[in-house]
């Protein structure tokens, strides 16, 4: 992608004044009986979604570790999948999963046009497998349910970054078995670095300016622990505690005066309106699979779970004494800010980019649509075109390289249908339109994954740069786990 560095065309940070007054969350610690909402028995509808818990603020946050680089082994990196435990609250001890770790894992970051070898190790006592969720590698290395690793065992996988920077995310794909694992904790963020973003002039100090957040809620139960069995909900499993990077409770403190976050709907289901709470605009960069075609100021995004979004948030405008935070649509408070840079603003903004190329050709929107996919049901009767997954049936088949327009239909169904988050592996795919009509600016962009309203039809040019067999599905992890996916084989 040609970039034409816009030198001097700094962009505009507009503070809005301070119109939104946060409303304040009282919060009662309810939480969604499984399978007992009336009416819907446990469906997800828009309206009816727990409310998160404000952050009271009172923990520093986390910032996950980066990945060390192996230098004595046939291996770059080893990425080992555990049972732990973790300190969510006063006084309790919470069993949890992580990579390498507790809760959560470390920071895996490439160089653009990188090869690593990757050792997955599985030390817990179920199989698991190691998907990297956005990476453009061949089937064999995608981690999807086809790749279990049992019990104590370990393989090496070789990764290859061939795509332009990104922030990408890694996690299981087990059979029947992603949505527990990623909910005690399997998650972890991979970046792909290279030199789109070195040329935009953007943050890249990492946990000073260029922070990971990974937004997940979560639902304990009576003794604080992530008894799944007891507390999913066949339609996505929602919770009122809301995490950042693992969490309870975060700030930041804010050091710099621009500051790049990586911003991941890491989510069993919820779908995420982040926005700051005096009002105040900022700057998208990117959405999944890389920058975006030019910076678009906004006061808010949009994240359905496993969307990515990178935002540049400028705070030198903001008064030391004013209260920032980072809230949902609701107005509660997720992230505060501890705002405290001194002196002058080594770094106002960053230069803006615009693209000499036209994000789609005219040729590509021509493209006749050749693969249909058509999403319907809830709980677990979830259907894409209208059968459930089959680890022995292909469904698609595509040629390697050439792209294809897949055209998503989100079915609705009696009671108006909800917002499934549309995946494919092994593909950084472009949002053609929606409804027949232009994505906005901010899904001008690489995307992996697609958030597709009820009733809705979303047209994606699809190319794989790979041979394997890949899945797509809904990224709602109980619709997956009940069969909401298909495979592709490309060839
Ligand atoms: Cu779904």
């Amino acid at each position: 992608m040609k970039r034409n560095i816009l030198a001097g065309a700094a962009m505009l940070f507009i503070l809005t004044g301070c119109t939104n007054s946060v409303k304040e969350q009282q919060s009662e610690g309810e939480t969604m009986e499984h399978g007992a909402m009336e009416g819907m028995e446990g469906h997800m509808d828009h309206d009816n979604v727990t409310p998160l818990q404000a952050s009271e603020g009172t923990q520093e946050l986390v910032i996950p570790p980066l990945l060390d680089k192996q230098t004595d082994s046939d291996f770059e990196y080893e990425v080992v999948a555990q049972e732990g435990t973790t300190q969510f609250f006063d006084g309790s001890i919470t069993k949890t999963y992580g990579y390498n770790g507790n809760l959560l894992g470390p920071t895996v970051r490439l160089k653009e046009g990188e090869t690593v070898k990757v050792k997955v190790r599985n030390e817990l006592n179920e199989p698991t497998t190691f998907h990297w969720h956005g990476l453009e590698v061949p089937g064999s290395e995608d981690g999807g349910p086809h790749d279990e690793i049992k019990p104590g065992e370990s393989k090496v996988v070789t990764l290859k970054a061939n795509q332009p920077a990104a922030t990408l995310w890694y996690h299981p794909h087990a059979h029947k078995k992603t949505s527990e694992q990623v909910f005690k904790g399997l998650a972890g963020m991979l970046y792909v670095e290279g030199a789109d973003q070195d040329s935009a002039g953007l943050p890249t100090s990492y946990g000073l300016d260029d922070i990971p957040l990974i937004f997940q809620d979560r639902i304990f139960d009576k003794n604080l622990q992530l008894n799944y069995d007891e507390l999913m909900n066949s339609d996505g499993t929602i919770g009122d505690v809301s995490l950042v990077n693992g969490t309870v409770n975060p700030k930041l403190t804010v050091t710099q005066p621009v500051m790049r976050f990586r911003i991941l709907n890491g989510a069993n289901a919820r779908n995420y309106t982040l926005r700051l709470s005096n009002g105040a605009s900022f700057t998208q960069i990117a959405s999944d699979g890389g920058l975006l075609e030019e910076p678009v100021k906004t006061d808010e995004i949009t994240l359905s779970a496993s969307e990515r979004s990178e935002i540049l948030i400028d705070f030198s405008e903001m008064d030391s004494n004013e209260t920032v935070a980072i809230t949902d649509e609701e107005g509660t408070i997720l992230l505060p800010f501890d705002l405290a840079f001194e002196g002058e603003a080594t770094r106002k903004s960053v230069e803006s980019w615009t693209s000499d190329e036209p994000f789609l050709t005219e040729k590509e929107k021509d493209l006749p649509i050749s693969k249909q996919i058509e999403l319907f049901g809830m709980m677990d009767m979830v259907t894409i075109n209208g059968k459930k997954f089959d680890p022995e049936r292909i469904d698609l088949r595509q040629k390697k390289g050439v792209p294809e327009v897949w055209e998503i239909y989100n079915k609705p169904d009696n009671m108006g249908g909800m917002i499934h988050p549309f995946h494919i592996h092994g593909t950084q795919f472009k949002i053609i339109s929606r409804d027949g009509k232009e994505p906005a600016p901010n899904e001008q962009g690489l995307k992996d994954s697609v958030l597709i309203e009820p009733g809705e039809r979303v047209k994606l040019l699809v190319t794989f740069p790979e041979e394997g067999t890949y899945m797509y599905h809904c990224h709602i992890l109980e619709h997956e786990d009940n069969g909401m996916m298909g495979q592709v084989e490309v060839y």
